[in-house]
């Protein structure tokens, strides 16, 4: 088998940390290099299960710093790059956009320029379904494809989709050989607790409100992050250049059901259902047509969502200590400033 060096920025969060775990299982061949700036959504204790492993090395490193970059790629020359690296939560791009254009735009530009310089074999981007808008609620029977336009919502969502555009700029102008792919929203272990699913395991937990935003109607689209991690792997290596690979669980729950669902599964009361004032731009209804990397690359999720929400409940209960840390941390003032009501 041949082995690959794959550049992972990122890789410290928790889809590239879940990515990196699930690589170094599946192609115990291949070396893995992790870059991340170590955001407050970084957390190294994620990836200490790997930190010995001779195959995984670690840089501390922002990708907007082009020479810290550049002397990356030239030391550690990756075959392959999949760049996870950005600010992800909608809330705080809503709060504070501009680290969202820096790291996002700006720095997905900066690893693709590393990329030609050291000619990478794949630079892979990892995007969101959030760069199609939203779809509206009375109309289940629309779906986002690959040919959706573009029609963004929050600061975070424009930032993503603009990354998209210079990929595929990148790849028409210098060639380079690129794969992109829009997720739907992921969930399951070592999720930032900012994110609806574990903020709201936590939350119940500790017997504290649960801020359901405006009327609780809102749908996405899960997927168990596993199952993006599957998808990323087939890509890479079985997807064509230049095209745009949507993945998906076929999984529509509102989030009202979602917040039901975790009360019931931890034995909690409704009543700790507290509606707050609307997100701002709030996307109503996400929805993937994951039809093309079904087709093309054979792709199908392997956890239904009865299950993995289940496992993803029983992971936050067996490992509190992860979590309750980063409770500990400046997360307190980003709370008690994000939800003022309750
Ligand atoms: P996350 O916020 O948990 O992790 C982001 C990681 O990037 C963190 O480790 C952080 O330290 C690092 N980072 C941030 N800025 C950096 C910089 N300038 N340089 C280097 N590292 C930096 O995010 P996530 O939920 O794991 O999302 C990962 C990617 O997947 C993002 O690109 C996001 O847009 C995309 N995505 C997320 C979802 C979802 O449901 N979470 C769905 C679709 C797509
Ligand atoms: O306290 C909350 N209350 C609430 O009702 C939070 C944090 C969220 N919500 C709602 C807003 C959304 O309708 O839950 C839904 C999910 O919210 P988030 O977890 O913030 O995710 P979302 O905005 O859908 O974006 C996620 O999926 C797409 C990721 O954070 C993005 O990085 C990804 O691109």
């Amino acid at each position: 088998m041949n082995s690959k060096t794959i550049l992972v920025s990122g890789g410290a969060g928790f889809i590239g940390a879940n990515f990196v775990l699930y690589m170094l299982k599946k192609h115990p061949q291949y070396k893995i290099i992790c870059v991340d700036a170590l955001t407050y959504a970084g957390n190294l204790k994620t990836l200490s299960p790997v930190m010995e492993n001779p195959n995984f090395s670690f840089f501390k490193l922002d990708i907007t710093d082009r020479k810290g970059i550049f002397e990356l790629f030239q030391s550690t020359k990756p075959d392959i790059v999949v760049n996870f690296a950005a600010e992800s939560h909608v809330d705080r791009s809503i709060k504070d956009p501009e680290i969202f254009l820096k790291t996002n735009i700006l720095g997905t530009q900066v690893l693709m320029d590393a990329s030609r310089e050291f000619q990478v074999e794949r630079f892979h981007q990892i995007s969101t379904d959030e760069v199609y808008g939203d779809l509206p609620l009375d109309k289940p029977e629309l779906l986002f494809t690959e040919k959706t336009p573009i029609h963004t919502s929050s600061p975070y969502s424009a930032s993503k989709a603009a990354a998209d555009l210079l990929v595929l700029a990148y790849h028409r102008t210098f060639n380079l050989p690129v794969t992109i792919s829009r997720c739907s929203n992921n969930y399951g272990p070592y999720h930032f607790p900012e994110k609806l699913i574990p903020l709201m395991i936590v939350n119940a937990l500790a017997d504290k409100a649960l801020p359901v935003y405006g009327d609780g109607l809102n749908i996405r689209d899960w997927l168990y992050v596993e199952d993006h991690c599957l998808a990323v792997d087939l890509i890479i290596h079985h997807g064509v250049v230049g095209e745009v690979y949507n993945v998906g669980g076929n999984n529509e729950v509102s989030n009202i059901d979602i917040v039901k669902i975790i009360l019931k599964e931890l034995q909690k009361p409704e009543s700790l259902i507290r509606y707050v004032k609307d997100r701002a731009g709030h996307d109503r209804r996400y929805a993937i047509d994951p039809t093309k990397i079904h087709n093309d690359l054979g792709f199908l999720p392997q956890t239904q969502f009865k299950d993995g929400i289940k496992k993803t409940i029983a992971w936050y209960l067996e490992n509190r200590a992860w979590w309750e840390d980063i409770l500990k941390g400046d997360y307190q003032n980003y709370f008690q400033e994000m939800y003022q009501e309750i």
